[in-house]
Formats: structure tokens, sequence, C-alpha cells
């Protein structure tokens, strides 16, 4: 093959090869940035969803709305903690065969903890952990007899079916309590809560300079 032949067809080839080259490249390049698309949305939809249908992780129950104002105190932390909640009122007395299937199905809608608070002859929150092996967070309401009715209702539980349970009115604590149970299992959660008790510090410090501020003659 005369030489001058031999140079146009390599060239051809040469440039035939990396038309394809390019092609393929594009096409590979192509194929990532649409995955790569994909995968965001797929993502952004997920953090979506997780937000528009948060799954509660405590169930905040109450034996009724009168004991809202103090039964608030668990969802205000909780929410300070950014832990999903639901919160409803039920009672052992009043409505048994709702409790009992609120209890029973607790875990299996993907709640840790129950808290439950509630006054005067106070069965709620042992009833509720007589059906679920969860734990269960009572809170005393102050009704009647300064809360000592249902401080005792529900701190006297029998071997076997323990209820955790927080002073009366205590509701914030229970909040605090349930997020610390939860935190075993998210580090994220456990961090808010270390930082969350070094503000408890501050607040005490700062009460302590405040009250050097204040002068008696024989204050020293
Ligand atoms: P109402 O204000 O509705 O009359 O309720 C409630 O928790 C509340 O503090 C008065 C008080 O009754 C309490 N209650 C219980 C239970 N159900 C309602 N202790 C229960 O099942 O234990």
């Amino acid at each position: 093959m005369p030489a001058k032949l031999q140079l146009k067809l390599d060239i051809s080839i040469k440039k035939m090869i990396s038309k394809r080259f390019f092609i393929k490249l594009f096409i590979i390049q192509a194929s990532y940035r649409t995955r790569l698309i994909f995968n965001l949305r797929f993502l952004i939809n997920l953090a979506k969803k997780i937000i528009d249908h948060m799954i509660p992780l405590v169930s905040i129950i109450m034996g009724s709305t009168s004991d809202l104002p103090v039964m608030e105190d668990a969802a205000k932390v909780l929410n300070e903690l950014r832990i999903p909640f639901e919160m409803n009122a039920l009672s052992a007395h009043r409505t048994p065969e709702k409790v009992e299937e609120f209890a029973r199905n607790a875990h299996g809608r993907g709640i840790k903890v129950i808290i439950a608070g509630a006054g005067m002859a106070a069965h709620l929150p042992g009833v509720i952990a007589a059906f679920t092996a969860l734990p269960v967070i009572g809170v005393p309401v102050k009704s009647s007899f300064d809360g000592m009715d249902s401080l005792l209702a529900i701190v006297q539980m029998p071997p076997g079916i323990p209820v955790a349970t927080v002073a009366v009115n205590g509701a914030r604590n229970a909040g605090i309590l349930a997020a610390q149970m939860i935190s075993l299992s998210d580090a994220a959660l456990f961090v808010r809560l270390v930082a969350f008790k070094e503000e408890l510090k501050k607040k005490i410090i700062e009460a302590n300079e405040a009250l050097t501020k204040i002068k008696y003659d024989f204050k020293v």
C-alpha cells in the first residue's frame, strides 16, 4: 500500500476511534449525571417524607384533657430536643378497651417510650404497663390531696409491672427521661442531651452571680 494512502487510512481510523471514545465518554457521563440527579431526587423526597410524616417515638397519654396544663411540659421538652411525639387522652376507667388497644399496638407503631399522666385514682400508667413491654413513665397529676393520691397509685406498682414515676406534676422530667432512654440508641440525641445538661449548669452559675448582688447588713 502506498505510504500516502496508509497515512490517510491511519488518520481516519484515529478520528473514528477518538469520536467513538468521546461519544462513549459522553454517554457514560450522561448516565452518571442522570443517576446522580435520580439519587439526589430520591434523597430529597425521602427527607421531605420524613419531615412531613414524622413517626412518633414517644406517646404522651393523659387521663383527661384537664391534665393538659401539666402534661404539656413533657411535650415542650420533647419539642426542644427535636423528638417526634404524639399526644392523646385515654382513660383506664372511662375507655378501658381503647387503653388496651393503644398499649398492645404501641410497639408495632414504632413508639419507644410511653409517658402517662393522670390525677386522682391514677390507674392509667399501670394499666398501660400491664399491656406492653415498652417503658412507661408515670406522671402523678395534682388534682386532689396535693397529688398524693395519684403519686401513690402510680408509684406503688406490684413487682413485675414497673412504672418509672416522676415527681407530682413532673411532666418535664418525664420528657427528659424519655429522651434519655431513646438516646441510648441515638448518638446525635445523646450529644443534644449533654448540651442540654450543660445549659442547666450555666443557669446555676448565673443564679449564684445574681445572689452575690443581694445585699444584707449581716450577709458576708
Ligand atoms: P376530669 O377532669 O376529666 O373529670 O378528670 C384524670 O387524669 C384527671 O386528673 C379528673 C381526673 O381523673 C383522672 N383520670 C384517671 C384515669 N382516667 C381519668 N386517673 C385513669 O384511667 O386512671
